[in-house]
């Protein structure tokens, strides 16, 4: 008899973790709707949601292991999948040691529970320092940033803007009506930025491209791609000059408050104006308002991170924060107190490094154990001690995402050993020697440790399982878990023990942090308490029940356990942000780090910019409600339609080149040549052109039709792996010098 249910659970394809309603009988998905009940989301939902039944269903999608042929692959068995790679991987730490075996995982890690738990204790049997992951591509600089002044490790001192209450947003290098915010957990988006407006707020948007959140904005002003520290500089600058600063809840908590002010002193609105696009007058008059208004936010995400200066322009941010008594302040930039805290189980300790090593070839510094991503092509195509021969790919299409791809294919195509985690045959995974496929989201549990650590309210909520996944098949954190044990000489042990071990070690730190708040309790008596036997969900249970509303397993009665959690189907809500500054500050002086000798040091490369001539043409990227970077593009619901690959080009520009809408453009810059059609708009400024990534499907070998069908221009042929922001080695993805010539018609 067929049995019909509804799932309540999250949205797994991009960080606003929107509510979602999954009707099933038995094993089949019939509906993807909003959930109404969701008190978070409240019904909102984006097209991607839909596509957790139609990634379900994908007949293109992978089921079982497969292993490389020749030019073909044969299907085979877990365990002798299991058995053959770790053989493999030992037998290579063997002949060129530990850093001969890199990793480096992609941006769905987030939504995997399983995958984000169990990960650490993967590249912990690895024990080898070429580590990447999407991280290192779009967060470093804000983790370094956040890391210096706030002395805690990402993401648990990144404050994010307390967007119900704000009546002043500042979003600058970021579009999160079409991205659903990042570093910024909100579903509805749109909604919540439209709130903003009609409660009197003022929304302002700084952007080299007129965005679909410039559109809802009161004021846009276009910006210069990677001008963005000179922009912010100039705005402390004038809360200096004006005598605007007041440091409201950060009053005697921090430290470096002249240096700050001497820094600054340079860049005057002035000597920035013609630089950033932006005049003088309306800089000046904008850091009057921030500093006027009752409460305000400045928010910058990709815009100031995957750009030239992306520390420099990160740290502007939360210096303007700090500066106009914003920060811990309701409608400020607050912290979120998540209700699982994974950061109890990091080991203790006070302030925060980077470059504890640097990069083999190019000498970037490491940042929280990661090297910048990259780098991973020259770490692989240089010879030497410490080349790395073997990658571990966990849910990244890097041949798509990473800088220089074209080089990357060229460093995958010729390693030793490439495993690639992942249900697609596809650009990357093509280049594989096994692929490991695990189920998709319906088919696994799922909470958002990661997430609720960023997001614009304290919430909770327990995804279950929509559908079972297939009879013998894995979920990620058995891959790793298997995988890891064989690599560290436990090939015979059982998963239960295996995982007693794992909770074991990430209970004893945790249980040790919380030690004021649950008086008396040991991490024997947390693990001879937890209700879930095994894997992720009996991790997220320990930290929920002592986390800050949890039940200290039986010492606070009323507060939250799993079982709590799990019959609250719609989630919880634990409340808007509450200020935290003191408990979150944690650098050695135990104040605020204003100006850390990183970035009073970068302001010379700065300066060194700043006096060389202005590039001509720069390329940023674009993304498109359709589309999580690459992945989504084998669904048929969210690739059909018109080409959305296509370059924007300036009337200006486009007429100077001499190209036409619709025709098709060369573009060129150091490292690699693509070809695009055009669409010329005044939606980006002169001197900007836009190109998305994720797309460039055309290649041979792989296994997805759709995608194929829609195959667009592969962006990152174009940017360049030489290209950092060398204080956190961040790789320039916006900003990339090209040149443009006519190609004829499409
Ligand atoms: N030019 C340019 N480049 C960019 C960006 C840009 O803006 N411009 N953005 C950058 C950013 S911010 C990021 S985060 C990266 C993202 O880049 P990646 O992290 O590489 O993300 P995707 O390209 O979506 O690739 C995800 C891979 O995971 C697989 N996958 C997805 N979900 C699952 C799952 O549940 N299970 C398994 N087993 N596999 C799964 C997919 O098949 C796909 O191969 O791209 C970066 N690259
Ligand atoms: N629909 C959809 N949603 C997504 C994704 C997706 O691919 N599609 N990807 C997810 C991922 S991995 C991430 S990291 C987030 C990213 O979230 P966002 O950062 O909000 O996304 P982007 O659209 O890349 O926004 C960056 C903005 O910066 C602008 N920009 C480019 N260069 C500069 C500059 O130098 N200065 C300034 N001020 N602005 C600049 C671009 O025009 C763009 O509007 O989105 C996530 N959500
Ligand atoms: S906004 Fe993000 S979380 Fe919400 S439905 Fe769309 S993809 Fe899913
Ligand atoms: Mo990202």
């Amino acid at each position: 008899m067929s049995e019909k249910r509804t799932v309540h659970r999250a949205c797994p394809f991009c960080e606003g973790t929107c509510g979602v309603s999954i009707a099933v009988e038995d094993d089949r998905i019939l509906s993807v709707r909003g959930d109404d009940a969701d008190p978070f989301s409240r019904g909102f939902i984006c097209p991607k949601a839909y596509g957790m039944k139609e990634i379900y269903e994908d007949g293109e999608r992978l089921r079982r292991p497969l292993r490389r042929r020749g030019d073909t692959w044969e299907e085979i068995g877990w365990q002798q999948a299991y058995d053959e790679i770790a053989a493999r991987m030992i037998a290579i730490r063997e002949q060129y040691g530990n850093d001969a075996l890199g990793t480096y995982s992609g941006n769905p890690v987030v939504h995997d529970l399983g995958a984000l738990l169990y990960r650490p204790v993967f590249q912990k049997a690895l024990a080898s320092r070429s580590m990447f992951n999407s991280a290192a591509i779009d967060t470093l600089p804000k983790i370094v940033q956040t890391g210096f002044m706030f002395g805690r490790q990402f993401p648990t001192g990144v404050p994010v803007p307390d967007i119900d209450r704000t009546d002043y947003l500042m979003v600058i290098g970021a579009n999160p009506v079409v991205s659903h915010g990042s570093l910024m957990t909100m579903p509805d988006a749109p909604g919540r930025l439209k709130a903003v407006r009609q409660r009197g707020g003022k929304l302002l948007v700084i952007d080299p491209r007129r965005t679909e959140t410039a559109r809802l904005a009161d004021e846009h002003l276009f910006i210069r791609p990677g001008t963005d520290a000179l922009f912010l500089l100039a705005i402390v600058h004038t809360l200096f000059d004006e005598g605007l600063v007041e440091l409201g809840a950060a009053d005697g908590l921090v430290a470096g408050l002249d240096e700050v002010e001497a820094a600054a002193r340079a860049y005057t609105p002035e000597r920035v104006a013609e630089r950033c696009g932006i005049d003088a007058a309306t800089t000046r008059r904008i850091a009057r308002e921030l500093a006027a208004a009752p409460s305000a936010a400045c928010y910058g995400r990709l815009g100031t991170c995957v750009q030239e200066f992306g520390t420099l322009a990160s740290w502007g941010c939360d210096l303007v924060n700090i500066l106009t008594g914003n920060l811990d302040r309701p409608g400020g930039v607050m912290f979120a107190n998540p209700a699982a805290p994974i950061d109890a189980a990091l080991p203790p300790g006070k302030g925060y490094a980077i470059g504890r090593w640097r990069s083999r070839v190019s000498g970037q510094p490491e940042v929280g154990g990661l090297i910048p991503s990259s780098a991973m092509a020259e770490e692989i195509l240089t010879p030497g001690d410490g080349q790395v021969r073997a990658m571990f790919l966990l849910m990244t299409n890097s041949v798509r995402s990473a800088a220089n791809s074209a080089q990357l294919e060229r460093a995958f195509a010729q390693l030793d050993l490439l495993v690639a985690v992942d249900f697609y045959l596809n650009e990357t995974t093509r280049h594989a020697h096994y692929i490991l496929p695990t189920p998709t989201a319906a088919e696994h549990e799922h909470y958002d440790v990661g997430l609720y650590c960023l997001s614009v309210r304290n919430v909770a909520k327990w995804s279950p399982a929509a559908v079972h996944a297939e009879a013998d098949a894995p979920h990620t954190w058995e891959i790793l878990a298997n995988l890891g044990a064989r690599l560290m000489g436990f090939g015979g042990a059982a998963l239960q023990d295996i995982d007693d071990l794992v909770v074991r070690q990430y209970a004893e730190p945790a249980v040790a942090a919380v030690a004021e708040r649950w008086p008396g309790l040991s991490a024997d008596e947390a693990l001879g308490k937890l209700e879930n036997p095994i894997g992720p969900k009996r991790m997220v249970e320990l930290l929920l029940r002592i986390g800050p509303y949890g039940d200290g397993f039986g010492r606070n009665p009323d507060g939250l356990t799993m079982k709590k959690l799990e019959a609250s189907v719609h989630g919880i809500d634990l409340g808007p942000l509450q200020p935290r500054l003191r408990e979150i500050i944690n650098t050695e002086s135990g104040l605020v780090e204003l100006a850390p000798s990183l970035m009073l040091g970068d302001l010379e490369r700065l300066e060194r910019r700043l006096a060389a001539p202005a590039e001509q043409l720069l390329l940023i990227g674009r993304r498109d409600l359709r589309s999580t970077n690459s992945f989504t593009h084998n669904l048929r619901a969210l690739v059909k339609g018109p080409d959305r690959c296509t370059l924007q080009v300036h009337p200006d520009d486009a007429a100077r080149i001499g190209l036409d809408d619709g025709g098709k453009a060369l573009i060129s810059s150091r490292v690699g040549r693509v070809i695009a059609p055009v669409t010329i708009t005044d939606e980006v400024m002169p001197g900007v052109v836009s190109l998305p990534h994720g797309w460039g499907h055309d290649a041979e070998g792989t296994r997805q039709s759709t995608a194929r069908a829609h195959p667009g221009v592969n962006a990152n042929l174009l940017s360049d792996d030489q290209a950092y922001d060398t204080a956190s080695g961040t790789a320039v993805l916006f900003g990339t010098p090209v040149s443009i010539e006519p190609a004829g018609l499409v």
